[in-house]
């Protein structure tokens, strides 16, 4: 080969502004991402900013969605113009989040690319987005992603192998050389599976498979593979039990994201008569999860409370647990039987990146967030196919069905009725004014209320992790009520067209009340006392949240 041809190339280009990662990486509009210079660009930041990635080794993969392949043609062709020694590669440019976190810390690597936009639509109008993890397998923490966002505001061009200097073929697994770099591509299902068999009892979930079934909604998403190897291949589920299972860029133009609202199919299915003993879904990139047994969709909030509670009867936990985490607006269901438990309980901003040094220092063993998003110690990320065989391992161990191991929960705790609505897209600038006012009226909310509901403290939260003292300042604004009830308002960090105002809702009703009443309506009396005090449909000039889950 010529060797001119394998010099790298220096292409100038200005900065961009809009290069600040949000709750989990960069998110915006394909067509923004296909502008010139423009993922080069961010690309080279993260470079640059982590610092010492020349001669390391790293993984990339992502969830599939459409500019999942030329993306990854480009950061190879970057890695290799950057002097990184070996890339790993899902094949075909893919693999779910927790794969590759546990592909980062199996292999040592230094760390990793994932290529996604997690539950927001993909297709060549829909959202892409990139995030760096680190070399503990989780995402990068505020210093380093500040540190590419810094550095992507003095950028002034990139380095990349010119494409004549030689191709990558994403779909042949092994080894292959591109201008000096390695790139091993691998099998993206294998080393996750084996991982989650050290894990739980696939025997007795055979067993309990066979007897009972299950339907499983891979929203054309990431975990298709994943779970077909997983729940058909390796614990014997029928052809019948997985649905939308293969792959699509643009995930059949619906939203993989596995809530109550987006997954219709799955939920009409759990309403019938001769519905399955559990339904389960997971996003976009295969981190996030939703539990529905018979006629019931488990809440994340109670579904993290439950897995805490009878972890021990899980093979992987069976030693107990250290403690567990929450992010802030997440109910505090989980702390409740942590406190009955005798072990530690915190509470960290949202987003997973939050949880990564309390799961390294050994201080919690289970974390997860109201949006669908549970995960333990075995990666560094939320991981939706571990929570649906943490649940499937638990129904097979207790024999009890998913409504019975609720009501016993709340029988035993007291039940948080939880909900969160959210405004999407709405114009930012009244998003922000909405947020303001609240904010600026926080000391003078002590007291004020609505019937029963009396404001006992207000504040805006604030966040100093325990292990590394970083703090992280205006986290959410939250209200905490006399009677136990909380209102919490944020604004997302994922969206990519306007501003989404989130609005969390919650109230606590103890063992020996009323636990089985329709959150909504358990809720009325709070969503009005919040529109009272917050005002979002006044101030946004929407009539209802877009999306209640
Ligand atoms: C949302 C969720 C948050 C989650 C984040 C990434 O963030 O609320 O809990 O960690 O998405 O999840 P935000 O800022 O829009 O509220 V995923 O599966 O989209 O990577
Ligand atoms: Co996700």
């Amino acid at each position: 080969m010529n060797v001119t041809a394998l010099r790298t190339e220096r292409v100038s280009c200005a900065a961009f502004s809009d290069q600040r990662p949000g709750t989990s990486g960069l998110r915006k509009k394909v067509t923004q991402f296909q502008k010139p210079h423009y993922l080069a660009t961010f690309v080279q930041a993260i470079f640059d900013g982590v610092g010492d990635l020349k001669g390391s080794a790293i993984a990339l993969g992502g969830d599939g969605r459409f500019f999942n392949r030329e993306a990854s043609l480009i950061i190879l062709r970057m890695a290799a113009a950057h002097g990184i020694a070996r890339v790993v590669v899902g094949r075909g440019g893919l693999m779910s989040t927790p794969a590759v976190s546990n592909l980062i810390r199996q292999r040592g690597l230094k760390g990793g690319i994932i290529l996604s936009a997690s539950h927001n639509p993909g297709g060549p109008e829909g959202d892409f987005g990139i995030k760096y993890n680190i070399a503990n397998g989780g995402p990068a923490p505020e210093s380093i992603t500040e540190a590419i966002f810094a550095r992507s505001q003095s950028i002034t061009g990139y380095d990349i192998l010119p494409e004549v200097a030689g191709s990558i073929d994403l779909d042949r697994p092994g080894l292959q050389n591109l201008g000096g770099l390695e790139v091993e591509i691998v099998d993206p299902v294998a080393d996750y599976a084996t991982l989650m068999e050290k894990l739980f009892d696939f025997d007795r979930m055979r067993s309990w498979l066979k007897a009972n079934g299950m339907l499983f909604d891979a929203m054309h998403a990431i975990t298709g593979p994943y779970a077909t190897e997983i729940l058909r291949n390796r614990l014997g589920a029928s052809p019948a039990s997985l649905i939308n299972a293969i792959p699509k860029p643009d995930f059949g133009n619906h939203h993989p994201d596995p809530n109550p609202a987006h997954a219709e199919e799955l939920m009409a299915a759990m309403w019938t008569a001769n519905a399955p003993g559990l339904g389960a879904a997971s996003d976009g990139d295969g981190d996030r999860n939703m539990i529905v047994g018979p006629k019931l969709a488990v809440s994340p909030s109670d579904s993290l409370a439950v897995m805490t509670a009878n972890a021990t009867l899980i093979p992987g936990y069976a030693r107990g647990i250290a403690g567990v985490a929450r992010s802030m607006p997440t109910s505090r269901a989980a702390d409740v039987v942590a406190a009955e438990l005798g072990i530690a309980s915190y509470e960290t901003p949202t987003g997973w990146k939050f949880f990564g040094n309390l799961l390294d220092a050994g201080r919690v063993t289970l974390c997860g967030e109201e949006s669908y998003g549970t995960g333990s110690d075995h990666v560094r990320e939320k991981d939706g196919l571990w929570a649906v065989l943490f649940w499937l391992n638990l129904l097979a161990v207790t024999g009890k069905s998913v409504p019975q191991i609720l009501a016993e929960h709340w029988r035993r705790f007291g039940r948080h009725y939880y909900s969160r609505h959210d405004y999407e897209a709405i114009d930012s600038d009244k998003a922000n004014a909405i947020v303001a006012a609240l904010r600026q009226r926080l000391p003078d909310l002590q007291a004020r209320g609505h019937k029963d509901w009396r404001i006992e403290e207000a504040d805006d939260f604030r966040y100093q992790d325990p292990i590394d003292g970083s703090v992280s300042e205006k986290q959410g604004l939250r209200l905490i009520f006399s009677n136990g009830g909380r209102l919490v308002l944020r604004l997302s960090g994922t969206g990519t067209v306007g501003a989404t105002l989130r609005l969390y809702l919650e109230r606590f009703e103890p063992r020996n009340s009323v636990l089985d009443l329709d959150p909504q309506a358990a809720l009325a009396d709070l969503a009005a006392c919040a529109e009272d005090i917050i005002g979002i449909r006044k101030g946004s000039g929407r009539n209802a949240p877009d999306v209640i889950t």
